[in-house]
């Protein structure tokens, strides 16, 4: 069996991207930082510098926070190849995913509860309104785990899935825009091979899909019974992190308008998977996350990456 799985396509995918790939780019991002100015340091912007996925749910759930407190950052957005030797860069290789926070001398926070934790812990008058009860961080747990995931995993099954292949152009040409032309270079060029690494950690797509959905509705009918007594998730008056993170982590599911600039739009979907997006829009729990971005998702002050190559000219 071992010699089976030893010869099998996916674990050269794995060893390519394990020692060969991420380490080259390692390394060319350690040259760039030493040898030019192109990327954040401290001496040219003084504020956090939050590295992202543009497009990831969990770092749109750092960025609504941060933007309703008029929290001045810089986001520093990568693309799907590349994303993981900055991470690893600023946490001395402990951590490989985004969202994480850049602060002065480097020290890093990493993952979206924690960065909210951070600015929580660290200015409490103003951020008081993320974590007024217990019960919000029970519900941002839950959340984090039993939707951010499946989310994750249903959108890469759709759209890296082998057998329509416009579904990649569709990634290409909505998500991996925004990001410096490098990034997006690395990803024409290595994206159809990452299916074979998605798939040896995820398995078979067609499977998946079905337990993503089944999942993900338990986790909406959950919300709308809370839905049905409260008018926000933790019983709040206001917004707080569940709200938030319950919106936020069902941005690809729900496509909001407001979003179709760092997303893709609903019509870009596959036929089969627009009806899925309708089926949650329609529940309590998609009308409350739709009404969330409408009437609360300011978007913010965020520098983006373009305006930070004239900052450090
Ligand atoms: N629990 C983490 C999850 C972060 C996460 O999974 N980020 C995704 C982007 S949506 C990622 O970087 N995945 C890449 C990987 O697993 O290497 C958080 O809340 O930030």
């Amino acid at each position: 069996m071992t010699s089976i799985k030893l010869f099998h396509l996916d674990f050269y995918y794995f060893l390519f991207f394990h020692y060969v790939y991420y380490p080259f780019i390692f390394l060319l991002v350690r040259l760039l930082l030493l040898k030019s100015n192109l990327f954040p340091s401290k001496t040219h912007w003084p504020q956090p510098i939050l590295h992202t996925l543009p497009y990831s749910h969990y770092c749109e759930k750092v960025r609504w926070a941060l933007d309703l407190q008029n929290e001045i950052y810089l986001e520093r957005p990568h693309g799907l190849m590349t994303y993981a030797p900055f991470s690893l860069y600023y946490t001395q290789a402990k951590y490989r995913k985004v969202p994480i926070l850049v602060l002065e001398d480097n020290i890093t926070i990493t993952g979206s509860t924690d960065i909210l934790l951070y600015f929580y812990e660290k200015y409490p008058d103003q951020y008081k309104w993320l974590y007024p009860n217990p019960e919000v961080k029970e519900i941002e747990r839950y959340l984090d785990v039993q939707l951010g995931e499946p989310v994750m995993g249903l959108i890469y099954a759709i759209f890296f899935n082998r057998q329509n292949t416009h579904t990649l152009s569709c990634w290409r040409s909505n998500l991996e825009r925004n990001i410096p032309d490098w990034e997006s270079l690395m990803f024409n060029v290595i994206a159809r091979d990452f299916r074979f690494v998605i798939e040896s950690n995820q398995g078979p797509f067609h499977s998946d899909i079905k337990i993503f959905l089944d999942t993900l509705e338990e986790v909406f009918s959950h919300i709308n019974k809370l839905l049905e007594e409260r008018t926000y998730l933790a019983n709040t008056s206001h917004i707080t992190a569940a709200d938030i993170t319950f919106a936020s982590l069902s941005l690809p599911l729900l496509c909001p308008e407001k979003m179709e600039d760092l997303y893709i739009k609903s019509s870009d979907f596959p036929r089969d998977f627009q009806k899925i997006i309708e089926k949650f829009r329609q529940t309590k729990a998609g009308q409350f996350a739709l009404k969330l971005y409408e009437n609360e998702r300011t978007r913010g002050n965020q520098v983006q990456i373009k305006k930070l190559t004239s900052l450090n000219a």
